[in-house]
């Protein structure tokens, strides 16, 4: 009995032991795959807070590309989710667990340029490679260095083209503008609407802000509508969008609308309701491609039950992506296999069209134009 109970004692310690080493391993030099059980990636999104209706979106995406890669050639991909909860705090919690505990060999995300700022800084730091899958702040993200990549347009890439054909079927020449003054994303996007508008000749009238928790911008909208603009120009997260869109349309705005990225989310339409018709935004993602890239990603998220957006379509392709480097470095997946892979993608067939990234590391493809009808958002032709 005595002796049963001393070895019970040892083989506990001995476990306590190893799995305190294991704990306390250094992060290996080359960390993150190549260890025959396939890559392993950290997608680090926002599954609650103020952008949860991209994250949730993102992450169907990047389980059936997961899934799509692991069925069909050589390559082997994982991925470990975690919520970086809307903020730049827990974006860098996120972060510092997925490069120095699961020593991932990419990281996907974080979802909102805002986190990226914050977050993206540690894994250049730890030389881990980042694909931002939604991140549009033209400046600050993959500026931050050589690590950081993404597939997402930048907001400089995709308005100016949007508002152009916008003007071209409304005829607007004035504008009021309402942003958002406390989020990386809605700044940098209020930047370029503003000098598209003056690019275009069109005259703004007056500019509003607000923050993300404000939920009442009747203050705003009396002010812009005073003014009497011909369209009203909006750059807000999903949230703010439905409500902003609700409640001009409550105060009698009868104008177009034109939004920035966060409004293409059918979280917006769902939230703003009948209001949401009319509105127009530019996208990365073309619905209505033909291509079998793209139908087979509409294929799988309709197998998976989810209603496919541009954040699903986005995060879809990253996973493509990924593979697509670990295939350009001959099968390894380490963390400068994928680095030197990123940078060897060209014309790759996804969703979003022939994708390759431009010099700077952002994504380059054929942007589009939607605008809501009937409760959806319609290729604008
Ligand atoms: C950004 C965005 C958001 C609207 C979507 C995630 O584009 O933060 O850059």
């Amino acid at each position: 009995m005595g002796l049963w109970r001393w070895s019970l004692s040892l083989v506990l310690f001995l476990l306590a032991a190893a799995c305190k080493d294991k704990g306390a391993q250094p992060p290996e030099s080359g960390a993150g795959g190549g260890g025959g059980g396939g890559a392993v990636f950290g997608a680090a999104l926002s599954l609650t807070g103020a952008a949860a209706s991209y994250g949730a979106q993102q992450r169907a995406g990047i389980q059936a590309a997961v899934d799509e890669v692991n069925g069909g050639g050589q390559t082997k991909v994982s991925v470990l989710f975690e919520d970086d909860a809307s903020t730049k705090e827990q974006g860098i919690t996120v972060f510092q667990k997925f490069i120095n505990r699961d020593k991932v060999s990419a990281i996907i995300g974080p979802t909102l340029s805002n986190t990226a700022s914050a977050a993206d800084p540690l894994a250049q730091q730890a030389k881990v490679p980042v694909l931002g899958i939604s991140n549009t702040a033209a400046t600050g993200i993959t500026d931050i260095g050589n690590y950081i990549w993404r597939d997402s347009l930048t907001e400089a890439q995709v308005i100016p083209g949007a508002f152009k054909k916008a003007q071209e079927k409304l005829h607007f020449k004035t504008a009021g503008i309402l942003y958002g003054n406390d989020d990386v994303f809605t700044k940098a996007g209020y930047d370029v609407m503003q000098k598209a508008l003056q690019d275009l000749g069109v005259k703004v009238l007056g500019t509003q802000t607000f923050a993300k928790p404000d939920r009442d911008y009747n203050a705003q909208l009396t002010e812009l509508m005073a003014a009497k603009p011909d369209v009203l120009v909006v750059s807000a997260l999903a949230d703010n969008a439905s409500a902003i869109v609700a409640q001009a349309r409550q105060r009698g705005w009868t104008g177009p609308i034109l939004g920035g990225n966060g409004f293409n989310s059918p979280a917006f339409i769902k939230n703003a309701g009948p209001a949401a018709d009319g509105v127009m935004v530019g996208t990365s993602w073309n619905s209505l491609s033909q291509d079998p890239a793209n139908q087979k990603f509409l294929a799988a998220m309709k197998k998976a039950g989810v209603n496919p957006d541009q954040f699903s379509a986005q995060a879809y392709t990253g996973v493509l992506i990924l593979a697509e480097a670990i295939k350009q470095s001959g099968g390894k997946s380490g963390r400068e296999d994928i680095e030197a892979g990123l940078g060897k993608v060209k014309d790759l067939d996804t969703p979003l069209g022939k994708f390759s990234f431009t010099p700077n590391r952002d994504a380059q493809h054929e942007p589009s134009v939607q605008q809501v009808k009937d409760g959806k958002f319609q290729i604008v032709q």
